[in-house]
């Protein structure tokens, strides 16, 4: 089935409303004609098999009954034959409208969840666990498509089904008809009461399922740290624990439904019972001939069955609304705007910054950053130093607003901040992250990542020959179409980080990020990328995050952080020459360098 662009590209957004069946129906957007297609196929499928018990009780009837025979043998036979065709043919296609139609739903859903979990802010994602983003992505997305596949479609043909067959036994005999809805009343409030029951019960058991991903796949992240600790132990505990807990919540859940069903065939047994001695009784006293009582056990079957499905349905749709819920949780997250703001000036951004009194903080009443000024002039190197924790990180991802400053104003080339939009910064500045992550792609691939098309060879080489990386690439088998990652080789903490430089070099940004850029390179290493990144700064204005003095000693402007706040700023002569921390980070950093040279040369 092709799905139109415009079909796949409604906004999903609108689902996210508290009435979860309101949503539903608002999921079906561009599929309902689909749907009406499927039903009425059902409906035309539930006729001849209706008329096919006609047929036969008329069959029955005239050639045992009184022998009248007005049609030939030939004609009944093939009609038959005709009405087994029409309801497989039409069975059949219904079952592929809505197979389809399910499909194409849930195909539509998965991309935009895709779509929507990558631009929602960096807020939700450090207060979310990957384990339960995934888990609602999978099970619950699947317990979704199972409702349009079965449920959604369920209503029309246990609506079809019990119509066409109730309305077929009216017209056999009206009493006949009564008789065989005594049950319906009991199996809506048996449903109506599981219902509940089994929503709530199912809602428990996701919930302990998404903790048993998140369990799982938080112990497969972190599985270095628990060998080198030797935890396993604890591990597995921790993890049968969740697991026992889903066990007895799945066991509920099973018993749930194991009570339902049995009270259901009850029900319906009953009523089955009540139909054949009444219909029997009938054909004794000579109120219904024999060909209509055959039809009617065949037809009173086919009320059974929507009325035993109407329950299952029920309380299955209940599981549907639970996952759609869990799925809608996502979704009305609200986006962070990339687009919202100017992207003035369009052409070339000087890079001129003036922090003014900026504050900021995570949680409210825990400030991170406070009184935050200086300035930078265009093409300007600024340095943050400061020990871990001090709010360096914190400071720079102000710039690409990842995260809006809480007080004062940011202003980049004399305009706040706030005015230009996310993906315009994010554009002009680029960021070689503190803990860099690679793709599970090829390196060049990963080089070319933030320019997002065809790259010459030149440049790529040009980018990797700056972070010091060429040589490195070079030496692995495949050269720059090496696989990074799990399937691939293994880059070390180094290379991963000279890998990032080369990635957000290429990108040619107006202001360029390093944080702690060369915090696992050694130091010769180090004095090579530094050596590189000296004409790549040069106009541009670059921030520097370091913990070795001698890659920011160069910088413009040097800002001392202590617990979110700027303690001391200058050059390096200045602040070589005050009392402070600098000197004394200074003072320790040159004397265990100079006793390592001296060991070094004792040596030798
Ligand atoms: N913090 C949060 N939430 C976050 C990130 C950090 O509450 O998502 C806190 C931790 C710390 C403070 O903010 O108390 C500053 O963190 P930041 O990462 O900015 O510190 P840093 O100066 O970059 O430390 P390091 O040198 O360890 O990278
Ligand atoms: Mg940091």
């Amino acid at each position: 089935m092709s799905i139109s662009a415009s079909v796949l590209n409604f906004d999903l957004k609108k689902t996210a409303v508290s009435n979860r069946l309101k949503g539903l129906w608002r999921m079906m957007s561009g599929f309902r004609w689909h749907y009406l297609g499927a039903t009425l196929s059902l409906g035309v499928a539930a006729l001849a098999k209706t008329s096919t018990y006609l047929l036969l009780s008329y069959f029955v009837d005239h050639y045992f009954g009184n022998g009248t025979r007005p049609v030939a043998l030939p004609l009944i036979a093939l009609g038959f034959v005709g009405l087994a065709m029409v309801e497989g043919g039409f069975s059949f296609l219904s079952g592929r409208l809505t197979a389809q139609t399910a499909e194409g739903i849930t195909r539509r859903l998965r991309n935009y969840l895709f779509d929507h979990i990558q631009h929602l802010t960096y807020t939700y994602h450090d207060k979310t666990q990957t384990g339960e983003l995934i888990q609602r992505c999978t099970s619950d997305v699947d317990a979704v498509r199972r409702f349009f596949a079965d449920q959604a479609i369920g209503v029309g043909r246990i609506i079809l089904l019990f119509t066409i067959n109730f309305v077929a036994i009216l017209n056999l005999h009206p009493r006949l008809g009564l008789v065989s809805i005594i049950a319906v009343p009991f199996v809506v409030v048996t449903s109506a009461f599981f219902f509940r029951r089994v929503s709530k019960a199912y809602q428990a058991f996701q919930e302990q399922d998404a903790i048993l991903t998140t369990t799982l796949q938080e112990n497969l992240s972190g599985v270095r740290v628990v060998k080198a600790f030797a935890r396993q132990a604890f591990e597995k505990e921790k993890f049968e624990r969740e697991n026992w807990e889903k066990f007895l919540r799945g066991k509920k859940l099973t018993r749930m439904h194991s009570l339902f069903w049995p009270a259901s065939d009850i029900l319906c047994g009953a009523q089955l019972m009540v139909g054949y001695i009444v219909g029997a009784l009938m054909v004794i006293h000579g109120e219904i001939t024999i060909g209509t009582f055959l039809a009617y056990l065949g037809l009173v079957g086919w009320i059974i069955w929507p009325m035993r499905n109407l329950g299952r349905l029920i309380v299955q749709t209940s599981t549907g609304m639970v996952s759609f819920g869990r799925v809608s949780d996502i979704i009305k997250q609200e986006r962070e705007p990339l687009d919202e703001g100017e992207t003035l000036p369009a052409a070339d951004l000087r890079g001129e910054l003036t922090f003014e009194n900026v504050g900021f903080h995570y949680e409210e009443g825990s400030p991170v950053l406070q009184e935050i000024s200086f300035h930078c002039r265009p093409g300007q190197a600024v340095a943050l130093l400061g020990s871990t924790g001090s709010g360096k990180t914190t400071l720079v991802n102000l710039l690409p607003r990842f995260y809006e400053y809480t007080s004062g104003r940011i202003l980049l080339d004399g305009v706040e901040l706030k005015r230009y939009s996310r993906r315009y910064l994010r554009q002009q500045i680029g960021i070689v992250e503190q803990e860099p992550f690679l793709f599970s792609r090829t390196i060049k691939e990963n080089i070319t990542y933030g320019v997002g098309r065809d790259v010459p060879q030149a440049e790529i080489e040009a980018a990797a020959k700056a972070a010091a990386i060429h040589d490195v690439i070079l030496a692995f088998p495949d050269g720059y179409d090496t696989l990074v990652g799990e399937k691939g080789v293994t880059l070390s903490g180094g290379q991963k980080q000279r890998v990032a430089i080369a990635r957000t070099l290429l990108k040619n940004p107006r202001i360029l990020i390093l944080d702690d850029s060369t915090s696992s390179v050694d130091t010769e290493t180090e004095a090579e990328i530094r050596d590189a990144l000296d004409t790549l700064m040069r106009n541009r204005t670059t921030f520097i995050i370091a913990h070795r003095i001698q890659s920011i000693m160069n910088a413009d402007l040097i800002l001392v952080l202590d617990k979110g706040r700027v303690v001391q700023r200058g050059v390096h002569e200045e602040l070589v020459a005050q009392d402070g921390i600098y000197r004394q980070i200074y003072e320790i950093q040159t004397r265990i360098e100079a006793e390592l040279e001296k060991e070094i040369t004792n040596a030798s």
